[in-house]
């Protein structure tokens, strides 16, 4: 939870079509096709470091991987199945490429594992409408695959922490789910892992989730940024574009956006997994680094904000969200037009200074209970700006201000 950004990489022969990992196979592309594009598969370009370098400059701490997403194509040599990237002309371990390289950089090595596979015959389900399970499957088998990879991936790359996805179909049982738990905290017993082993999910659904019935340590609000929470961890794993595989001329959010969406998550007291789409030849397209880059030049200057704090004591809103650190609050200003700010002052401290981060002092007020910012014209940062209140005492106890 200190490193608060992460990139994740969905990509497979999939690329190769530009359309939805998984979802598209037998839908936008034809079942056959679809499971056949590993004999094109041949990503010449790829280079882990390349990769690695991208996360690293753009203020990334950690990489996640989807080793095997639900089309049940594995991208590493696996003792347990044919349908990996042996079989295809690269014949390169991507995965085993990925963590040296992770390691020579000082970037946390992760992996995605989809728990479905509707490419799987021992799996009862395969994405093509039948109502029925099929009745040829055999779970407890697929179960015994499952196992059988994850300690293949776990002993052989050693993962910081595990990504599971595709939980939600009836097959899968929260049983299964807390007895891989334990299974997976007995190979590796400092692994951390999401909380898509179980059914209880924030996810896409604004329901309010049982934290008790989860069965993971953290959780996984998708697509959207978690609410500010100081009791359980959180991850909001988004996309830089609209599709999670590469897509051609896909729309991707704007610098600033991704910024933002980036500063509201850690004042949630949560991390942000921000998602590339690699394209079929192995690089990362141009258009994307630009955006990363853009995002490591900001946090170079205004890191400390975000690494290592806690979110609040504010709580976000429309104009400005908090994170602190210390004897510190940071206030993260979103529009850059506004000509003063006014918060509700902090309970038993005392605001020593206020000042833009790396900047000039501003001058505060304070007015029956309230802090009175009166802010300069030109505000430091295009993109977004830090404003520091430097107290008297540690900021980690101020209780938060709904
Ligand atoms: C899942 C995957 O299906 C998707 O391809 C991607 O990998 C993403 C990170 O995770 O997407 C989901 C997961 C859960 C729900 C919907 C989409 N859900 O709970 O409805």
């Amino acid at each position: 939870m200190d490193k608060r950004f992460g990139m994740f990489i969905h990509w497979g022969p999939v690329t190769l079509r530009g359309t939805e990992i998984g979802w598209s196979r037998g839908h936008q592309v034809a079942l056959s096709d679809y499971d056949n594009l590993y004999k094109e598969f041949n990503p010449v370009l790829f280079d882990a470091d390349t990769w690695v370098k991208v996360a690293r400059d753009a203020g990334m701490k950690y990489i996640t991987i989807t080793s095997k997403h639900h089309d049940g194509f594995c991208l590493w040599p696996s003792e347990f199945t044919e349908y990996d990237i042996m079989a295809t002309p690269f014949k390169k371990d991507v995965l085993g490429e990925l963590a040296k390289a992770c390691e020579k950089y000082n970037i946390r090595f992760c992996i995605y594992y989809s728990l479905l596979d509707w490419h799987d015959p021992d799996y009862p389900m395969h994405n093509d409408g039948s109502k029925e399970l099929d009745s040829q499957a055999n779970m407890d088998k697929f179960v015994l695959t499952i196992k059988n990879q994850l300690k293949e991936l776990v002993t052989n790359y050693d993962p910081y922490m595990l990504w599971f996805d595709g939980q939600w179909e009836s097959p899968w049982t929260d049983e299964m789910g807390a007895d891989l738990y334990s299974y997976l905290k007995g190979l590796k017993k400092d692994l951390i892992i999401n909380n898509r082993l179980g059914k209880e999910m924030t996810a896409i659904h604004d329901k309010e989730v049982d934290y008790t019935k989860m069965i993971g340590d953290y959780d996984t609000p998708e697509q959207k940024i978690g609410k500010l929470n100081l009791d359980f961890p959180w991850e909001s794993c988004i996309t830089i574009g609209n599709q999670w595989a590469w897509k051609p001329n896909d729309k991707l959010k704007s610098a600033k956006e991704c910024l933002h969406t980036l500063i509201r998550t850690a004042s949630g007291n949560g991390n942000l997994l921000f998602n590339v789409g690699p394209m079929p030849d192995g690089r990362i397209e141009q258009r994307q680094t630009e955006l990363l880059d853009q995002m490591g030049h900001w946090l170079r200057s205004y890191g400390e904000s975000i690494y290592e704090t806690t979110g609040g004591p504010y709580s976000p809103t429309h104009e400005y969200s908090a994170t602190r650190k210390d004897n510190k609050v940071f206030i993260h200003l979103f529009q850059n037009n506004q000509s003063e700010l006014v918060l509700p002052s902090l309970k038993g401290v005392t605001v020593l200074t206020a000042s833009f981060m790396n900047g000039s002092d501003v001058k505060m007020k304070i007015h029956e209970g309230k802090y009175n910012f009166t802010l300069p014209h030109h505000l430091p940062d295009s993109i977004s700006n830090v404003l520091v209140l430097q107290l008297d005492k540690p900021a980690r106890d101020l209780s938060l201000i709904r």
